[in-house]
């Protein structure tokens, strides 16, 4: 009787131990290496959650495309059995159309203006286009201003890029501007760009500075030309009824701490921008720096008429003008 007695305390001492201290595991993953400015943004975002919950959420981080690349891990939280993804925007307008005028070659003038756009009402507005999609868009945050490598010559001139086979995202902004450009487009997943640089399957690629120096693409490419040519924004994104089921405090800590992540995201661009291509020279890369910028976008000018039809040019101008 004793005994019985002593046990159903015990257990029950025991469940309410083990309710007070319930945590929930939700997953989030990056294609790209944790030293990067995508690992500093879902490891401050896992921080800032467990911290901003009382340890009741807990996100486990994956690196390298260790859950997919970037559309696979989208695909996966839009069905739910992942709950979170930081993702470049390349394969999200498979998902959410709407965020395809976003990768429009030469549309924002700098980091300041794209930050801004993305902050401010039109990017505000497009997250809103993510839940009718399964998501919850959490917030922008940046991958770059993407540049050109290749191994096989100095790009000084957009003439120089007609006939390089590269790798490009699976976007189909990106591919209609590089084909304008004379590009043989092969489109390709993050995790498997470094063996086709490496092999030769393609002979060029092009991604932000924190994205050649985190993937060591140095060591496989070796002509890099700042061309600046696409602005790439990342983005956090959560599975809709994973966030729905949040309690209104849990949601926003949800939403600060994203906006912790996109703070520490932006300032590793900076930093990674500031000293990039010092490091790279110093690996052995050459890099064309001065390019005349105005070339590249004569050179895009047909493909540019074709997105005008495309976005409306009063959207995009809209985006042009933000101040
Ligand atoms: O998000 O696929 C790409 O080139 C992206 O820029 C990269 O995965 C970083």
């Amino acid at each position: 009787m004793k005994f019985s007695k002593l046990l159903i305390g015990l257990s029950l001492g025991l469940g309410f131990i083990a309710a007070a201290s319930a945590q929930t595991t939700m997953k989030i993953s990056i294609s790209t290496a944790q030293n990067s400015h995508q690992g500093v943004a879902i490891d401050t975002f896992a921080r800032e959650v467990e911290k901003r919950t009382g340890g009741r959420y807990k996100v486990q981080t994956f690196y390298n495309g260790a859950l997919g690349g970037e559309r696979e891990s989208i695909e996966a939280v839009q069905l739910g059995t992942q709950e979170l993804a930081f993702s470049s925007t390349g394969p999200i307008p498979n998902f959410v159309p709407e965020t395809k005028i976003l990768d429009v070659p030469f549309l924002f003038r700098d980091k300041a203006h794209a930050r801004a756009v993305l902050d401010g009402p039109i990017g505000q507005e497009m997250l809103g286009k993510f839940d009718a999609k399964g998501f919850k868009a959490l917030a922008w945050a940046e991958n770059g201003f993407r540049h050109m490598t290749n191994s096989k010559r100095d790009v000084k001139d957009p003439t120089d890029l007609k006939g390089l086979k590269m790798r490009t995202m699976e976007n189909p902004v990106h591919i209609a501007a590089y084909k304008g450009f004379g590009i043989i487009t092969t489109p390709m997943a993050f995790p498997e760009v470094f063996t086709a640089l490496q092999q030769g399957t393609v002979d060029g690629q092009e991604n932000p500075l924190p994205v050649i120096i985190s993937a060591k693409f140095d060591q496989v490419q070796k002509h890099l030309t700042l061309t600046g040519h696409v602005y790439s924004p990342c983005i956090f994104v959560m599975n809709k009824a994973s966030f729905d089921k949040l309690s209104a405090a849990d949601k926003q800590a949800f939403l600060d701490a994203a906006k912790e992540g996109t703070k520490v995201n932006r300032a590793r661009v900076d930093e990674d921008d500031a000293k990039g291509v010092a490091d790279l020279r110093a690996k052995g890369m050459t890099v064309i720096d001065n390019v005349d910028k105005a070339k590249f976008v004569a050179a895009l000018a047909p493909v540019n008429a074709e997105f005008e039809k495309q976005f409306g040019k009063a959207n995009l101008d809209k985006i042009r003008n933000y101040k």
